[in-house]
């Protein structure tokens, strides 16, 4: 199978800071605190979209960053929600964490959507600390970080229309064509993912992905490898493109031919030989190509063929608008069985200890999301914030630990990149 893959960063918004703010009323010189809190940060989401076929549309977002929530405002405003951030991605994408090797989700049914990063949440205004004890707290959060994330996305690629037929019949060069031509009216656009695999994009939005699948007769021929990949590949598509040299170049006879693909596609497998199939008659540029166009009609009354030159870019936008008809017609096959489409587990990573204390160059270094969360969420020009840290860090057990692995009063305790003094 095919496969389309993409680095991507994600970088969900910051929560808004929460604000510190009092009552102003004429005579009282601090009224009550009216600090509101801020609005939650951008979540990075990741939708179905059944119209896509390809991860080409993200090949170029190289990093993805939500917005911020709007900080709280005095008067006890709150600050409003940052907008999210929606990627959409084919049916049946992967995606996995780069950092943790866990697949964070399979998206394999149609209205499938995950948060791949969550946007951090809004910082408690001052007004939301006030407690019987301290009814007017001069502090508030900032608003929590969004999650950062590297991922993989994947999506294993079906191709919707496989090119078959006798070598040297010009499905090279058919799909190369389509690839670099340049129509005047720019009737359809080409992504090429390998050198036998693209994706047509019509005018009309119509998509679809385009494979060659060399080793039909080569297979017979040159041992089972080659017969079995082209077999793997070509059940999976869902119409044959059958190209023809109708030149009847190098004693090649399309009448004949015709038969012979036909016959080693029902040797190779019954249900593939009921595929939809498009008759290409190639190289209509050449001497004779007409004569035998015309006689191979006669012989296969009931075939529509598509007369084109490959080299001479005639007839292909034609023949592409058709291939589009066909698969929309046999959109209802089910040709995509759910091994295809198979399903993940999805892990959860659970860190069973809240944080580390190791011992680097004379310094303590605590780190752990919780501990580094709250850091971040702290005010630290504000005193009382600094207070509520302090004991925070306390609660979490941090200071008995310390003290059990030998710190001294003075000694320096770094996280992230902060150093303060260890005072027990
Ligand atoms: N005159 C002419 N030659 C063609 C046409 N299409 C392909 N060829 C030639 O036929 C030969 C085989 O083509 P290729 O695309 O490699 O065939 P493949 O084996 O089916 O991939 C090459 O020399 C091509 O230049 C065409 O429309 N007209
Ligand atoms: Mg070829």
């Amino acid at each position: 199978m095919f496969v389309d893959e993409i680095k991507i960063k994600v970088i969900a918004g910051n929560g808004g800071d929460g604000c510190t703010s009092f009552r102003r009323e004429k005579f009282v010189p601090m009224g009550g605190p009216d600090g509101g809190n801020g609005g939650k940060g951008a979540d990075i989401i990741f939708t179905v979209d059944k119209g896509l076929k390809t991860l080409v549309d993200l090949r170029y977002m190289k990093t993805v960053k939500g917005d911020k929530g709007v900080n709280g405002k005095g008067s006890n405003k709150y600050g409003s929600n940052a907008q999210d951030v929606i990627i959409k991605v084919p049916l049946g994408t992967t995606i996995k964490d780069l950092d943790t090797n866990l697949i964070l989700a399979d998206l394999v049914k149609e209205d499938d959507r995950v948060i791949v990063a969550h946007g951090g949440r809004g910082g408690r205004g001052n007004k939301a600390f006030a407690t019987h004890d301290n009814p007017a707290p001069k502090f508030s959060e900032k608003g929590e970080p969004g999650e950062i994330r590297l991922l993989q996305v994947e999506l294993k690629m079906l191709a919707d229309v496989g090119l078959v037929g006798f070598p040297s019949v010009g499905k090279s060069t058919l799909l190369s064509q389509i690839s670099s031509s340049k129509p005047k009216i720019a009737a359809y656009h080409f992504t090429t993912l390998s050198p036998n695999l693209g994706v047509v994009k019509l005018q009309d939005h119509r998509s679809f992905v385009m494979a060659d699948l060399p080793g039909l007769i080569e297979g017979a021929s040159e041992g089972v490898g080659l017969g079995e990949k082209f077999l793997k590949h070509a059940m999976r598509t869902k119409i044959l493109c059958h190209i023809l040299d109708m030149s009847g170049m190098e004693g090649r006879n399309p009448i004949e031919d015709y038969k012979i693909i036909r016959n080693e596609i029902s040797k190779y497998d019954a249900k593939l030989s009921k595929k939809k199939e498009i008759v290409v008659a190639n190289k209509m540029d050449l001497e004779g190509a007409e004569e035998n166009l015309a006689k191979f009609k006669k012989e296969y009354p009931n075939l529509n063929v598509f007369a084109i030159s490959a080299m001479n870019n005639e007839g292909i936008n034609d023949l592409l608008i058709a291939i589009a008809d066909l698969l929309d017609a046999s959109e209802e096959d089910e040709l995509y069985t759910s091994e295809d489409m198979e399903s993940h587990m999805i892990y959860k990573f659970v860190s069973e200890q809240p944080y580390t204390i190791t011992r680097e160059n004379d310094v303590w270094v605590i780190r752990g999301e919780k501990i580094e969360k709250l850091f971040n969420m702290t005010k630290f020009n504000e005193d009382e914030a600094v207070l509520r840290f302090a004991r925070k860090l306390k609660g979490m057990g941090v200071e008995d630990a310390l003290e059990k692995l030998g710190a001294k009063r003075g000694d320096e305790v770094q996280i992230l990149d902060y150093i303060f003094e260890f005072k027990e």
